[in-house]
């Protein structure tokens, strides 16, 4: 039978999965849990991103003051909230639904704790800068969850974080070019969503149960992440009585030489000495870090 003109949308290479993880809860920050994906010991780095990390935090734990450079922290809550203060006198809080990206770039010292009753959870993502990038000036971008862009096809759901899917688009700027979207998809549904040729893209899911890249593949739950290999886009199906819900995520890799020092990412051993010296002496982007304490009163070791 001849091929309809129509199927323009169509994957010509649908992406396959190369590797399949499950993410176990371990103990981070002070008294807070998280799921890491990316930044274990088996997935150091998945180029351009560091870490990602789905989190689980309750009063009192949370993430006191910290550092970061060279590299941005994308928060996306799934429940409850946190509240977070820089050392420049930024603060506000994330709520559910909400995206916080922060553009740490030459340094962010700040707290991360929660701001309601009860455990909060969500996501947070380090994708890393390039050279050239990682010493800018620091930058929020800040999207409520009533203004994140969102589109609704066939029994699928998105809600556009970054890039663009299904006709509705972010108006976040990524340094690193990057595709982030929350799909969900109802019983039924099947999506098919292009991703850029050259980038990495990972599938983490976080309820139920999707089938993805085959039609015939065993169902993939919670909490297990996917790393695609190459082709066109992500094929994913919901095959069961339930709605699955995963995030989809796409990067331009770096290819740059990468040193990683806790919340310090450069691309040199003589880069990262040189930021523990800022640091410590509160140079070079670290000024305000001096006299600066959050209203935690805590420090986070790294
Ligand atoms: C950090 C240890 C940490 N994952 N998910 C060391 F825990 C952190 C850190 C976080 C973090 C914060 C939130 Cl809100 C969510 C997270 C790690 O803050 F930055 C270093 N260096
Ligand atoms: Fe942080």
């Amino acid at each position: 039978m001849p091929e309809k003109e129509s199927s323009c949308i169509g994957l010509k290479e649908p992406r396959l999965v190369a590797r399949k993880f499950l993410a176990r809860p371990q103990p981070e920050g002070v008294g807070a849990v998280v799921r890491r994906s990316i930044g274990r010991f088996e997935l150091r780095y998945f180029d351009p991103f560091l870490v990602l990390d789905e989190f689980s935090v309750t009063a009192p734990a949370g993430f006191p003051d910290h550092p970061h450079r060279g590299f941005e922290t994308v928060t996306y809550m799934l429940q409850g909230a946190v509240k977070h203060e820089d050392f420049d006198g930024h603060k506000g809080t994330i709520g559910p639904g909400d995206l916080q990206w922060m553009t740490a770039g030459r340094g962010i010292v700040h707290s991360e704790m929660p701001a309601a009753q009860g455990t909060q959870k969500g996501l947070q993502l380090w994708i890393n800068l390039s050279s050239k990038y990682k010493m800018i000036e620091p930058r929020y971008q800040e999207i409520s969850s009533k203004d994140i862009a969102e589109a609704t096809k066939d029994g699928t759901k998105v809600r556009v974080i970054a890039g663009e899917a299904l006709g509705a688009k972010s108006a976040i700027y990524t340094r690193t070019p990057t595709m982030y979207l929350d799909f969900t998809l109802e019983p039924g549904a099947h999506l098919q969503q292009p991703i850029p040729g050259s980038w990495n893209a990972f599938v983490y899911v976080l309820e139920g149960e999707g089938i993805f890249s085959r039609s015939k593949s065993s169902p993939v739950n919670a909490h297990h992440l996917l790393l695609l290999g190459p082709g066109d886009g992500l094929e994913a199906w919901n095959k069961s009585s339930k709605l699955v819900r995963f995030i989809l995520v796409g990067g331009e890799p770096l290819c740059e030489p990468l040193v990683q020092f806790g919340p310090f990412v450069m691309n040199t051993q003589e880069e990262i000495d040189r930021t523990i010296d800022d640091f410590e002496k509160y140079t070079n982007g670290f000024e305000k870090a001096r006299h600066w304490r959050s209203e935690s009163g805590l420090t986070l070791g790294f």
